[in-house]
Formats: structure tokens, sequence, C-alpha cells
């Protein structure tokens, strides 16, 4: 089974992607991690990608196509995995269907984590202070919504047409949200 959370910056992708993948047994392929890693290492992905993440941008497709792809094609993948940070563009949207469908699979479930927009930066803010994420900045959070509205939240129609979006209220506590996604996948 293939899961995408979906949500704006601060939204909780990472922390129900986390628990969901424990609970089914699934990998969870986080793009934000694998970025976050590569600069960390300096590895010339990382080098390509720092000067975009620093300001809240999308890293290029073309940087970051290829980094999906190969996430995909792990073995650990092969029957399934929660993806969280990714597609987030339509192009990244068509390469996961399409490496999916050659593989007769398919995304089976898109949880769109619904948060305000009050409420996503004050989370970040909280976050800056206690982590100091470089793309926490106030700066790099306002491009990151915007950036999410543009390029991201049009992956909503795209999916919704097949019939596997389902919206999940993304306030309350980590576990009412995580009991909330576990009602609606049914397991
Ligand atoms: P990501 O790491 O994906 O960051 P994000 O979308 O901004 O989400 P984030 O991790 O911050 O928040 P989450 O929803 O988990 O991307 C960072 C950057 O990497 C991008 O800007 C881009 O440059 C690059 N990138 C990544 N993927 C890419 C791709 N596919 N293509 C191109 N570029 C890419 O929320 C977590 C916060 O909320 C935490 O602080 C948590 O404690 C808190 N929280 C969670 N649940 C809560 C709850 N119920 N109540 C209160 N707080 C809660």
């Amino acid at each position: 089974m293939f899961i995408l959370i979906l949500g704006a910056p601060g939204s909780g992708k990472g922390t129900q992607g986390r628990i969901l993948a424990e609970r089914l047994g699934l990998p969870k392929i986080t793009t934000g991690d694998i970025l976050r890693a590569a600069m960390k290492a300096g590895t010339p992905l990382g080098m390509q990608a720092k000067k975009f993440y620093d300001a809240g941008k999308l890293v290029p497709d073309s940087v970051v196509l290829g980094m999906i792809k190969d996430e995909l094609a792990r073995p650990e993948a092969k029957d399934g995995a929660v993806l969280d940070g990714f597609p987030r563009t339509a192009a990244q949207a068509e390469l996961v269907d399409k490496t999916l469908a050659e593989r007769m699979q398919r995304l089976n479930h898109i949880l769109l984590l619904d948060v305000t927009e009050e409420e996503l930066v004050k989370r970040l803010r909280a976050r800056a202070a206690t982590e100091g994420r470089s793309d926490d900045t106030p700066e790099a959070v306002a491009e990151r919504l915007r950036v999410y509205q543009m390029d991201t939240a049009p992956l909503i129609a795209h999916y919704t047409t097949r019939g596997i979006v389902h919206r999940v209220p993304g306030i309350g506590t980590v576990d009412q949200i995580a009991e909330e996604i576990k009602r609606i996948i049914g397991r």
C-alpha cells in the first residue's frame, strides 16, 4: 500500500507519517530528511539543494526527480511506503504515478492534513526556537507557505478526481489525529 501524506509546512506530515509507517510496518520516505542529511554530509545533492532549501524554495525538479526515482526503487519500498514530502510538484506527481504504474501499483490513499495558517506559523515558530532548522526563519516560512499554495496544493485537485484524497483535520493532539487516520485507512 502506498500512502501519501500531504499538507502545508508544519501540518504534521512527519509526525503522523512516522506513526502510520510504524503501525503498518511500511518504510517512510521523507524527501526533506534525505535533503537535510545530504546537506549535513556535504554531498553533491546537498550542495545543490542548500540555497533553495534555506530560502524556503523547492529544490528544482531537475535535482530531486532522480532522488525520488532511486527511493521508490529501493527493495524495502517494493510493496508499499508512506510518502512524506513528495510528490510536491506536477512533474514529481507524474514521476510517482508512472513509476508505480509500471509496477502495476498506484497511490492508494492521500491524507491531506488540514491546518489553519495561523496554527502552522505558530508550530514552525516553536520549532525554530527549539531545533533551529535553517528553513524555519520567518522569511523562509512565509516562502514555504507561498510555494505550498502555488506548486503543491494544485496536486489535491489532480488526485481528488481519482477519489483517493481524505481530508484529515490536523488540529488536535497527535494521538487524536493518528486515531482519525487509522479510522480512515481502516487499519
Ligand atoms: P520538509 O522537510 O518536507 O518540510 P515541510 O513541508 O516544510 O514540513 P515540516 O517537516 O516542516 O513540517 P511537518 O508537516 O512535518 O521540506 C523542507 C524543504 O525541503 C522544502 O522547503 C524544500 O526546500 C525541500 N524539499 C523537501 N521535499 C522536496 C521535494 N519533494 N521537492 C523539492 N524540494 C523538497 O510538521 C512538523 C511540526 O509540527 C513539528 O514541529 C511538530 O512537532 C509539529 N506538530 C505535529 N503535529 C502536531 C500537533 N498535532 N499539534 C501541534 N504541533 C504538531
